[in-house]
């Protein structure tokens, strides 16, 4: 019987990790995951795995046996890094792992370097070092791309506006390097914004459906933005990390983009999700400059012509159905926390129930 092939992802508590290793395991992949060690707990998302995989509920198949493991690690430790690599001789590594927020990057700028760039230095040196036999992809960012004209391709300039965006253009780079001087097999994916109900609660499509539910359940009374002018091209995770796969099985290593191609203002985003429940946001919205930053990107929109073309990736998931999606998860979590659900619900999907129930408290909102 064929061996198992190991996949390694860093960063697999993460919004795309958690994703991804669903996606290995439905592939009959081993998945092995890095997980950072911190004070409270940071594996919610892939909980569901763990708790499947449980050595307790599996007492019979050793560790490394199992379909799926996590060790802690940190990219910023060279030595973890190693270890990790001697212990699951992947077969594919996927490098999600990431200080991922653009914000926070201008204020911890050099944490951000260390990680981003120079944890994607560690694996890559590793790989080179220990002459590992496996395929490395590596998560770029659109954020490169910064005041670059829209559409962005594989062939726009990187323009960063940020810490962040500077770490990944330099990790970008070293990927390249590391393919041409040590004919390493290592990819970009340069993935435009992306997004689902596991997104963390700091972004800004995630602040805005969760800060929706809130008030609803009358928790909040508004949401405070920033740079509501911004575009984005957003995505669903759950379909990108398809094109990190995708990326890793073409026949020679390469650079490509994955984006949606289409771009909404942050503004679109926010109108949309009180659209759905009929409240119009222009009375739940708060300007601050808290939220703007020394420097933004000001419009991405992504060609991703070549992905389609060379690996048959197509996103079915456009802006308003993300919207949908992430505003009924938040829905029905903060319903289900605050007792708020009728019993009664037949048949009806999770869509038309949560956001029957939704629309039902903003009527009653805008009596108030
Ligand atoms: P995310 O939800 O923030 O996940 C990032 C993961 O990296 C978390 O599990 C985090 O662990 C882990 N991490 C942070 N510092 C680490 C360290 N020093 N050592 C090991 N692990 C560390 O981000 P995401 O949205 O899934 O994005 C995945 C990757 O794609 C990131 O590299 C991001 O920069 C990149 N990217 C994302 C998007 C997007 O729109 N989502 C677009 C382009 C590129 P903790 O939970 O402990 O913090
Ligand atoms: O949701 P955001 O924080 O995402 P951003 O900065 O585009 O970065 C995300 O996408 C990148 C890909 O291009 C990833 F590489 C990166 O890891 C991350 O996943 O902000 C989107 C826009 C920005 O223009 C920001 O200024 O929304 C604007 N915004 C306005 N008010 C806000 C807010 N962003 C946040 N996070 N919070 C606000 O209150």
């Amino acid at each position: 019987m064929a061996e198992k092939r190991v996949a390694f992802i860093t960063g697999i508590g993460g919004q795309d990790g958690s994703y991804l290793a669903e996606f290995l395991l439905k592939q009959g992949y081993q998945v092995r995951g890095m997980i950072r060690r911190a004070s409270s707990p940071n594996t919610e998302r892939i909980l569901p795995l763990i708790e499947q995989y449980w050595e307790s509920k599996n007492p019979d198949v050793k560790s490394l046996d199992s379909p799926f493991f996590s060790q802690y690690g940190d990219l910023t430790d060279a030595s973890s890094v190693r270890s990790l690599l001697e212990e699951f001789h992947p077969d594919e590594i996927y490098n999600l792992g990431a200080q991922s927020h653009v914000a926070v990057s201008f204020q911890n700028p050099l944490s951000t370097l260390d990680i981003n760039l120079m944890g994607t230095m560690r694996i890559l040196d590793a790989i080179r070092d220990m002459k590992l036999p496996c395929r490395f992809y590596q998560a770029s960012s659109s954020e490169m791309f910064g005041t670059s004209q829209p559409p962005q391709n594989e062939n726009t300039p990187f323009r960063p506006q940020s810490p962040y965006g500077v770490a990944k253009v330099a990790a970008f780079n070293a990927v390249r390097m590391y393919r041409d001087a040590y004919g390493i097999f290592a990819s970009n994916g340069i993935l435009f914004n992306h997004e689902s109900p596991r997104r963390g609660i700091n972004f800004v499509t995630r602040k805005i459906t969760m800060g929706l539910a809130k008030i609803l359940v009358g928790k909040d009374r508004n949401i405070v933005l920033g740079n509501l002018d911004a575009k984005r091209d957003w995505g669903f995770s759950g379909e990108y990390v398809e094109g990190m796969w995708r990326i890793l099985q073409h026949e020679k290593p390469d650079d490509f983009v994955i984006a949606t191609g289409e771009t909404h203002t942050v503004r679109d985003f926010m109108r949309e999700s009180f659209a759905l429940v009929g409240l119009n946001y222009e009375n739940f919205l708060v300007s601050s400059d808290r939220y703007k930053r020394p420097a933004d990107v000001p419009a991405l929109l992504g060609d991703s012509t070549k992905a389609r073309k060379i690996l048959g990736w197509n996103p079915q998931v456009k802006f308003k159905e993300i919207t949908k999606m992430m505003i009924v998860a938040d829905l029905k979590d903060k319903f289900e926390k605050t007792g708020n659900v009728p019993i009664e619900r037949g048949v009806m999907r999770d869509d038309d129930y949560y956001l029957g129930i939704g629309r039902d408290l903003a009527s009653k909102l805008r009596k108030s």
